[in-house]
């Protein structure tokens, strides 16, 4: 952009001398607030190690390319990340793990969790980790502001989905524990994809079970979580009252951000008032500031504590982001909002992460199941960057063997 005029200039400006262009609103390349910029240096100092071995992997098992083709590092046939319309869907293209017990050779390790049988209104959830994983393919790897590339700095794999039992909760929830207990015994941190929110409790059950240490929960959601029962049954309405029930997931370490509306069984408030529980509604978070909220989220779930384990419910985000959702409300977070404050109450690393509640058969654009893979990659993006990823294996002190 070029000077202002003064509006005496202006007046004049057919007589006046043509003035010099001067760059007067662009900031200074050295400034040090400035994320724009210094993200541009940043990606300069990433390695591109992992990039080239993909490349030539690909061209290694899908051929090498057809003579007439410019850009030799194109194969016949698709494989790895590029094109982002080809291939076979893992999360990310990561690597699928056929035989799960190599899961703990990666740094952290997707599994699916299809099941909806816990849901009380739309279903659709049990085809949340085909849904996610087929958008996801939309993704790199790199991250403009982190300047981290998750290709480059750490090793991810998609483990497949853990066989439920449509119909039948605690089949479902024993399986979903075993497969998560599992993952977290050999080091690899698990991130579970579902399906609904009654899949909290086995989740954190598969990770409480491995360790003699104490876990807190931040759980992201519109909506209580924690009655007991929900139409008789351990429904997506009670993984909290069940999980803060073992004996190291205090129900004091249990943070739960952005709950609120019309949509809380008062059933669960009662709970939740009874085990001291902290919540923060949308006004508390906006009055405090998204930096503030997640500093407060941090010091009760840590609070002697020694891993904490994140819960995103993406309902917790207004409807208006995400309709494929089971049980959708007004009123929440604004996606970046609530990528915020994940980013940060990462950053110290987890001992788990799960998304839920997305359900493609009732999203628009695949909009909503986007949002899941952002929620993932956000989190192992935070940790990489902090340095953080791979810390909760100091907890793991009773690994199960199958
Ligand atoms: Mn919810």
């Amino acid at each position: 952009m070029t000077r202002h005029l003064s509006r005496r200039g202006r007046r004049h400006a057919g007589a006046a001398p043509t003035p010099p262009r001067v760059r007067f609103h662009h900031p200074d390349f050295t400034a040090r607030d400035m994320q724009g910029w210094k993200a541009l240096d940043a990606e300069g100092r990433l390695p591109a190690d992992g990039w080239r071995r993909e490349q030539q992997w690909a061209l290694d098992m899908g051929l090498a390319g057809s003579d007439s083709l410019t850009d030799k590092t194109i194969p016949t046939f698709a494989r790895g990340e590029l094109p982002h319309f080809a291939g076979i869907n893992t999360f990310l293209k990561a690597p699928y793990v056929e035989n799960v017990r190599d899961v703990g050779k990666y740094d952290a390790a997707v599994l699916g969790i299809p099941f909806d049988s816990g849901t009380t209104y739309r279903p659709g959830t049990r085809f949340g980790p085909q849904g996610i994983r087929r958008i996801s393919a939309l993704y790199t790897p790199y991250n403009y502001e982190l300047g981290v590339d998750l290709r480059e700095q750490m090793t991810l794999c998609d483990a497949g989905d853990v066989f439920t039992i449509p119909a039948n909760l605690e089949k479902s929830f024993d399986q979903i524990t075993r497969g998560v207990s599992h993952v977290a015994s050999s080091g690899a941190l698990p991130i579970m994809l579902g399906g609904d929110h009654s899949i909290g409790f086995p989740c954190v059950r598969g990770i409480a079970d491995v360790t003699s240490k104490r876990i807190g929960i931040i759980h992201f959601d519109r909506h209580i979580d924690i009655q007991e029962k929900d139409l008789d049954e351990r429904m997506h309405t009670t993984p909290w009252f069940w999980a803060t029930n073992l004996p190291n997931v205090p129900a004091t370490n249990l943070v739960q951000l952005g709950i609120g509306g019309w949509q809380v069984p008062r059933a669960g408030v009662a709970e939740a008032r009874k085990r001291n529980t902290n919540v923060l509604t949308i006004a508390d978070i906006e009055r405090l500031g998204l930096e503030k909220t997640a500093e407060i989220a941090l010091e009760l779930a840590w609070k002697d504590a020694d891993a904490v384990y994140v819960s995103f419910d993406v309902d917790s985000i207004d409807c208006g982001f995400v309709p494929g959702t089971g049980w959708p409300e007004p009123g929440g977070f604004l996606p970046r909002e609530a990528l915020k404050i994940l980013g940060l109450v990462t950053a110290p690393g987890i001992c788990g992460l799960e998304v839920v509640e997305v359900s493609p058969p009732y999203d628009t654009s695949d909009i909503t199941a986007l949002f899941g893979v952002r929620v993932v990659v956000e989190a192992l993006g935070s940790m990489v960057a902090n340095g953080t990823l791979g810390k909760h294996r100091a907890i793991i002190d009773k690994p199960v063997s199958f």
